[in-house]
């Protein structure tokens, strides 16, 4: 039989294809969570779809118990989960299979590249059957399971994440922590761990106590590979990073962009702010990293501890509009000007870089940070921008618009599933750098529309 040959995805080429099951070039990967419940299935699919979704991999977590609340909307006890519980245990399934469904729409309709199926999917048998469900249609299966058996670790997921469910509302911690040890449970006899032999063909990382020791077998591409060096680089110690930028430059007082000019009177003074500010935190071993420009090293100096440098988190580079004003690119490079607007993340300055050129330069130090603990990042504007996207997990088209006024330290905290953000503005005045998406774009129109910009602080 003869098909038609399958438009390769992400390079738009065409590749050939004869089989009888879709044959992408670049297959769509489901990831499969599995193991017992309050193991941070959650917190690993969550935390891995937002870092999937930054480095430009499109990726969506597909929840299966969101589908129970759906299907079930008065959640009693314990006892739905039991696995004699015949009427249960088929809601349940419908829900896996419903969950599933949109797993494939989010391919072929919404062009979706990684799914992470988070479920407890601790049988063979529905290991299997997600299987066979991706194999006929031509989707790669990576499973990531987590094992865990620290008391201590179980009961405190169940007051961080488990109580504020709608699963526990107007019930106390201590019956939520009762019920949910009770709902563990009802899985433990039917719970088939992957099994070394017998799933030797299946492509999966098995993590042991939060991130102790790691398995993992037979690695199928490129993406399999980032998802199994980021799993084992992230940890679940709490500590606060503070981003912050440099301070006032004398290029930020003249309104130019780029550039490697010193600090402005008021950005020495937000170094001393800072430096107070940071003391005023009383942060255990905390590490200070800068670009490698003169203003960021500027402001590090005056902390008075050790700092790195690191020449990944410089600035964007404009190009051939460096070290002019807004209002001069839109002079001599009206068209460059309102490309720009059109597209600000992925539009690339010419001889320089786009915001898109900046998140896969920033890859390492998010690598990194995920390693560390207390950590103050000191950078730019442009740069914390893409670091903050990160953390808060906003789209493409939203993280070039993020406001990162001067002389403000964000602090940001993990807390259960996401990250706390904290702005602290030190009370030093400084110029706003920030320029508003005009609500013209068309700027051969109405030029004087996408120079409008508004203060920060308002
Ligand atoms: C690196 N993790 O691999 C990891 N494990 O409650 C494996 N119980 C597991 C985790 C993290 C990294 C995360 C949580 C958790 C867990 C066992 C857990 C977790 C952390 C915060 C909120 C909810 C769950
Ligand atoms: O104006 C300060 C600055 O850090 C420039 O060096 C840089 O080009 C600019 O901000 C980035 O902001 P935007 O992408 O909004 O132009």
């Amino acid at each position: 039989m003869d098909l038609p040959p399958q438009e390769c995805r992400v390079t738009r080429r065409r590749c050939d294809s004869t089989a009888s099951v879709p044959q992408f070039c670049n297959s769509p990967i489901v990831i499969v969570m599995v193991g017992l419940p309050a193991r941070g299935k959650t917190y690993i699919s969550k935390k891995l779809t937002r870092y999937l979704n930054w480095i430009g991999v499109p990726t969506k977590t597909f929840n299966v118990g969101q589908y129970r609340r759906q299907a079930v909307k008065t959640y009693e006890n314990f006892e739905f989960f039991k696995s004699d519980n015949e009427e249960a245990m088929s809601i349940r399934k419908a829900c896996a299979a419903a969950a599933l469904k949109d797993v494939a729409a989010y391919f072929t309709q919404e062009q979706g590249q990684v799914a992470v199926f988070d479920a407890t999917n601790t049988t063979r048998e529905r290991r299997a059957a997600i299987n066979r469900f991706a194999k006929e249609r031509g989707y790669k299966v990576f499973f990531v399971e987590s094992i865990c058996e620290d008391p201590d670790i179980i009961v405190e997921n169940v007051k961080q994440v488990k109580f504020g469910s709608p699963d526990y509302v107007n019930r106390s911690m201590e019956e939520a922590i009762e019920d949910f040890l009770q709902r563990i449970e009802c899985y433990k006899s039917s719970y088939m761990p992957i099994d070394d032999e017998k799933d030797r063909k299946l492509s999966y990382i098995k993590i042991y106590e939060v991130g102790k020791r790691y398995l993992v077998n037979q690695v199928q591409d490129h993406i399999q590979s980032r998802i199994v060096y980021y799993l084992m680089n992230i940890h679940v110690t709490p500590r606060s990073i503070y981003l912050s930028r440099h301070g006032e430059s004398e290029f930020n007082l003249l309104g130019r962009i780029g550039g490697d000019s010193g600090l402005s009177t008021s950005g020495q003074e937000y170094a001393v702010a800072l430096k107070n500010f940071i003391q005023s935190q009383t942060i255990k071993d905390l590490k200070v990293w800068t670009s490698h420009m003169k203003r960021t090293i500027q402001t590090a100096q005056a902390l008075g501890v050790q700092y790195e440098q690191w020449k990944a988190l410089n600035e964007i580079d404009a190009g051939v509009c460096e070290e002019l004003t807004y209002e001069e690119i839109q002079e001599n490079f009206p068209e460059e000007f309102a490309l720009r607007d059109q597209d600000k993340f992925r539009y690339r300055y010419p001889k320089g870089e786009s915001y898109e050129d900046l998140v896969h330069r920033l890859e390492p130090v998010i690598m990194e940070l995920e390693r560390q603990e207390n950590v103050l990042v000191i950078c730019h504007q442009a740069a914390m921008r893409c670091l903050l996207a990160y953390f808060l997990d906003k789209p493409a088209d939203e993280l070039p618009y993020l406001r990162c006024p001067l002389h403000t330290v964000f602090k940001l905290t993990p807390i259960a599933y996401g990250c706390k953000v904290e702005p602290f503005y030190l009370n030093i005045e400084a110029i706003n750098t920030h320029r508003e998406k005009p609500v013209n774009v068309d700027v051969h129109r109405n030029p004087d529309e996408a120079l409008q910009t508004v203060p920060d602080h308002v």
